[in-house]
């Protein structure tokens, strides 16, 4: 019987791309992210290219009842879920934190914070019931070091890091791995949804050198989720070659 993988923001970027690595590895996928019209085109695609069963299920994860109900109203077998990836994320703005836009906060805090844990509270008990799980959290280099005007984005990223050691801690007893993933700069829709839809403003960020692609953090996701039983990979930090912290890259 195939394995389960639950993604969370697989409408783009490192969520559509983890959903394409773990189809190919023969996993049953549920998809999850607000653009219903992509998960199913996606969920299409998997299914017709690798054979697999894919489940969609379209909420916002700010929406703590959204939350709840799409994801226990889902059919008892899709509960048996091997692997969460908390990847629903984003950015909004850059601006030192005198001029920050409270609706900006608002959004980050709620998304990356108090989304990622309604989906986790509800998962992680479905895998206390299971016996088995492994959580992957994607966290940030900006969970791991403040740059100029990430104010924000940065302390919620720096939340996800502390919930990725305290979930580790009391899921422990129950067999339940739980692994933080923390890239440098990916070119996905990131810099676009940050800048709002200036696309140029969103290029510039990955002018001049070589930044990570999507599938670079899927892989590094799936080195986690493939060690054995007994093997849990706490943390790691993924860099593009160029980068060597968040605000120091080589650029040509
Ligand atoms: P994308 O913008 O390409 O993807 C973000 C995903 O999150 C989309 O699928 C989006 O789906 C989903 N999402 C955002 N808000 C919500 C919401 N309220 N409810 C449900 N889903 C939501 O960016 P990335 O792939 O780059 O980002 C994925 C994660 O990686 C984020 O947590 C980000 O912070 C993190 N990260 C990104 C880095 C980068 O440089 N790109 C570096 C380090 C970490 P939809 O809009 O359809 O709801
Ligand atoms: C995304 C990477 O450096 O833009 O988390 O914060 S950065």
């Amino acid at each position: 019987m195939n394995k389960i993988a639950l993604i969370t923001g697989a409408t783009s970027g490192i969520g559509e791309a983890c959903a394409h690595l773990f189809a190919r590895e023969q996993y049953n996928l549920v998809l999850t992210g607000r653009r219903l019209d992509r998960l199913e085109k996606l969920a299409k695609k998997l299914n017709t290219k690798y054979n697999i069963e894919v489940a969609v299920s379209s909420f916002d994860v700010r929406d703590r009842e959204q939350v709840i109900s799409n994801l226990e109203g889902l059919p008892e077998k899709w509960k048996k879920i091997n692997v969460l990836v908390n990847n629903a994320g984003l950015s909004q703005g850059l601006d030192p934190i005198q001029n920050g836009n409270l609706d900006d906060w608002d959004t980050m805090i709620d998304t990356n914070i108090k989304g990622l844990l309604y989906v986790s509270k509800v998962v992680s008990n479905w895998m206390i019931n299971n016996r088995f799980g492994h959580i992957i959290n994607i966290g940030s280099i900006a969970g791991k070091e403040v740059y100029p005007n990430g104010n924000v984005y940065c302390a919620t990223k720096a939340a996800v890091d502390a919930l990725n050691k305290a979930m580790r801690i009391d899921l422990v007893q129950y067999g339940i791995k739980v692994t933080g993933i923390h890239p440098g700069a990916v070119e996905t829709e990131f810099s676009e949804v940050r800048f709002k839809g200036d696309k140029e403003r969103a290029k510039k960020v990955y002018d001049g050198f070589e930044p990570l692609v999507a599938a670079d953090i899927a892989e590094t996701i799936w080195f986690a989720v493939s060690r054995p039983a007994h093997v849990n990979i706490n943390d790691m930090i993924v860099m593009p070659t160029a980068q060597a912290a968040a605000t120091i890259i080589n650029r040509k």
